[in-house]
This record gives C-alpha cells, structure tokens and sequence, in this order.
C-alpha cells in the first residue's frame, strides 16, 4: 500500500458491474486513489454519444490516466495496474503460473460474466426494458454498437431469461466455485496461486460474490476460508462491494451528470 493518495485516474464504472468491481479491487489492493464517476446503465448512460468517445464498446469499466490515455476491459486493466504499480505484485514470478492466472480472468470474462449476467439483468434491467415500447425498444438498440449486446437488450425488455435459465447460469457459477477448490486445494492456500495473492484471486471475486448472494451457503470448505480471507484484504473494503440489489441502488443515486460538451 505505498502508492500515493493523489488521484491519479478517473475510473468509470458502475457499483454493481462484476467486471468494475475487479477494478476497484486491484486499485483497492495497490492503494491507488482515483476519481470515481458512476455509470449508471439503468438509465443507459453507457449507450450516449459521449460515453462512446470514452469506450466505443459502450461498456464499463473504464480507466483514463493522468495524461488521457484510456483503458478499457478489467483484466486487461488490472494487467497494467499491475505492472505500472508494482507494489504489491499482484502477478505469480514463474512464467506458466502467470500464464494460468490470464488462463483464469479469460475463463472469467468468457464463461462467469455472461452466467452473471442473467440473474443480476433480470433484477436490474428486465422491469425497465419490458416496459419500452417497440420504438423506444428500437432507439434503445440501436444506439448499442454490438450485436450481442443488442441481442442482450432485446431479450430483457421481449424475452426475458426463464428462471429455469437463471438456474443453469448459477450452475455455470458453482462450477467456477468448484473449480476454485480444486486449485485452492492443488496450492495448499491461502490463494489460488499459494502464498501470493493475485489477479486470478481478484478476477474471481466479485463472481464469488454473487454466487454467495444468489445460493448462500453452497461454498465448498476451503473456498469459504478463502472467500472470508479475501473480505479481509484491504482491496476488498476499498473497492466497496455491496449487496447486488444495494449497489444497483446506489448507481441509480450517484449516476455522474452527463458532461457538457
Ligand atoms: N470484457 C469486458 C466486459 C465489460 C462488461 O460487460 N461490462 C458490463 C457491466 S459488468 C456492461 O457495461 N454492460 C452494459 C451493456 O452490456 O449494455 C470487461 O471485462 O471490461
């Protein structure tokens, strides 16, 4: 923690999104101080023109340095967080090990952050989108510039997901649970990489996280210890991580007024 306390970015993120939340964690860790603006997706600001400029993915988080330049995508961030502050290090030194741990945030944003997606958009973006109507629904979509995030949107507001869908995507969650024991198990802890804490710990966290709120209890033993292990770390208060619904609410409250131009 002996970064300095300046801030040094502005971070854009939202409260309650997973991939955020690996940010807030890694910048927690490392003792970095930033600017926060929260998104707030309910009212689409990630969609409007000017947030584009920033990420033209329309999504968050995202991270713009001191000097303007801006990063976009976690684990892609929490790498660079790593490297341009390397205390405390967050990667494993042996080459494979760091392998297995970019092996680790790739499973996370390909396989746990759409399996997140269903529970956490049926609570927070399904009663909205239903409510559009076929225009509104229209302009919505097209002002998202990803085919599979319009198929995403169309879904919540005519299709939304069926709670037998919202089960197997929390099975998706146990099995990175599972998978979690397994390697807690093969590097005799604390971390998933043994003594050094680290992004794979971090990346996974926020899915812990939910899949705790979502199943409670379910956490096989030595994942438990870890998961309360890592409600110790410093990173973890900093990057204040609050009940799903909790943090929803409080994008909605914080949301940053749009910029003027
Ligand atoms: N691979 C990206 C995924 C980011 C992502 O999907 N963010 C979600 C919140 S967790 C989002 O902004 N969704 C808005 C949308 O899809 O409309 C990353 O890790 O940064």
């Amino acid at each position: 923690m002996a970064q300095s306390q300046k801030p040094k970015f502005t971070l854009y993120h939202g409260w309650s999104s997973s991939a955020s939340r690996k940010v807030r964690l890694t910048l927690g860790e490392k003792g970095l101080a930033y600017d926060g603006r929260v998104i707030d997706l309910r009212s689409f600001q990630h969609h409007t023109p000017w947030f584009k400029k920033l990420n033209p993915s329309a999504i968050v988080p995202c991270l713009v340095l001191e000097n303007g330049k801006i990063l976009v995508e976690s684990n892609l961030i929490n790498e660079y967080l790593d490297e341009a502050f390397p205390n405390p290090p967050l990667m494993p030194e042996d080459p494979i090990d760091r392998h297995e741990v970019r092996r680790w945030s790739k499973y996370v944003d390909d396989v746990c952050l759409p399996a997140v997606q269903k529970p956490n958009w049926s609570k927070s973006m399904e009663p909205i989108a239903k409510k559009w109507s076929d225009k509104e629904l229209q302009e919505h979509l097209d002002a998202i510039p990803s085919q599979e995030r319009r198929d995403l949107w169309l879904r919540m507001a005519r299709n939304p997901f069926k709670p037998e869908e919202i089960e197997k995507a929390l099975d998706v969650l146990q099995d990175m649970c599972m998978k979690i024991e397994a390697y807690l198990k093969k590097s005799g802890g604390p971390w998933l990489f043994g003594e050094r804490y680290t992004l794979a710990d971090i990346n996974v966290a926020p899915y812990v996280f939910r899949f705790e709120e979502e199943r409670p209890g379910k956490l096989a033993p030595l994942t438990r210890d870890w998961w309360a292990r890592v409600q110790q770390r410093p990173g973890f208060k900093a990057g204040e991580i609050g009940g799903y619904m909790f943090d929803v609410k409080r994008g909605i409250d914080e949301a940053m007024p749009e910029p003027k131009e």
